[in-house]
């Protein structure tokens, strides 16, 4: 049925609008028809590319501006222009920033409330120490800072080193909830996640190691990662999508709480069409000789280091441009929070 045209707040009398205005209340249908559109969510995130290439020397520059002293952390945002730039959001509930490290410097350490993840694009040498653990830095690695845990940054190495960072902080700021508490620099002690639930299928029996803790992996090294798609593509010829999810080990959900991490292969010459489903989107290679990626009417081609946002509600088509090696892509989407919510949607 079609919806009925709604009077406009410029059809009520202005005395009454001002009446209303004074007692905190607003007429709903005026309004009811942006509140709840018809058909289809209207999402201000728009489809959106960043180019490392573009990034990377203007991140290089805010290294000369302003000293880590100053930054705390030195990050560039990659905002979405339909949130508006200065909301900081790449979707409704997802961060991304470009964070720059240089040899010898230290982001001091702290916790917070939203979940974070890095993801190394370039450089060696630097770590991120969370809770104890030292999380060593690789290109393609996937380092967790979930909710409350402390982390400082470190860099031993001789070149720069830049990360992705995703963060749902835009979900967690709009829910009022979010904040930082300062720490004291964190002496490395703790054992490695990775190491201990490195068997697929077994994990240390939890009633000896009695461990409490709720996050028992917080690096994915990306040659585990990448070996991992290799192995799936080669057992699972016929599958479509080679993909794996960043799962927590001991209890087999998302490795956090509200975004949901994932790697992808795309084989060469391979032409993937993902679902139109709920959740906005994030793309990054890791690793390619340059893909296509197509979302409504807009093609992006994406290079190694690339970043790219789209919204929910619709399909997106990947394509490997080479003919001869496969792509590899980190993803990040709004799942495990649309699941939890019960808003979750594949529209097919
Ligand atoms: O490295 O702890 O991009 O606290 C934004 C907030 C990175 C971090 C960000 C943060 C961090």
């Amino acid at each position: 049925m079609e919806d009925l045209q709604l009077a406009k707040l410029e059809d009520l009398p202005n005395d009454y609008v001002q009446d209303l205005t004074a007692h905190n209340l607003v007429p709903l249908w005026p309004s009811l028809r942006g509140v709840l559109p018809p058909t289809k969510p209207r999402p201000l995130t728009q489809p959106t590319i960043w180019s490392y290439q573009d990034i990377r020397p203007l991140l290089i520059k805010a290294g000369e501006l302003t000293p880590i002293e100053k930054a705390e952390r030195r990050v560039l945002v990659l905002a979405n222009p339909g949130h508006g730039l200065q909301k900081m959001q790449a979707s409704a509930a997802i961060y991304l920033g470009m964070q720059l490290l240089l040899p010898g410097e230290w982001a001091p350490p702290h916790r917070h409330t939203p979940n974070a993840v890095r993801m190394i694009v370039e450089g060696e040498g630097a770590y991120t120490t969370v809770q104890g653990e030292k999380c060593p830095m690789s290109r393609g690695d996937l380092i967790l800072t979930p909710t409350g845990l402390w982390h400082e940054h470190g860099h031993d190495g001789d070149q720069p080193v830049i990360w992705l960072d995703v963060l749902d902080l835009p979900m967690v700021y709009y829910m009022e909830t979010s904040y930082h508490v300062n720490g004291t620099h964190q002496e490395p002690t703790a054992g490695h996640g990775e190491v201990q639930y490195s068997g697929a299928g077994v994990v240390p029996t939890p009633f000896f190691t009695r461990s409490d803790k709720a996050y028992p992996v917080l690096r994915f090294a990306w040659k585990d990662v990448k070996a991992a798609l290799i192995k799936l593509s080669n057992d699972e010829a016929h599958i479509e999508c080679v993909q794996v999810t960043y799962i927590n080990a001991l209890t087999g959900q998302d490795v956090e709480n509200i975004l949901g991490y994932y790697a992808l292969m795309l084989r060469p010459g391979q032409v993937l069409r993902l679902p139109a489903r709920s959740p906005a989107c994030v793309f990054h290679v890791i690793e390619g000789a340059g893909m296509e990626l197509t979302v409504e009417d807009k093609v992006f081609a994406l290079r190694e280091a690339d970043t790219a946002c789209v919204p929910g509600y619709g399909a997106v088509v990947l394509k490997n441009l080479s003919a001869d090696q496969p792509c590899f892509l980190f993803m990040t989407d709004e799942s495990p929070l649309h699941r939890k919510l019960g808003v979750y949607e594949n529209w097919g």
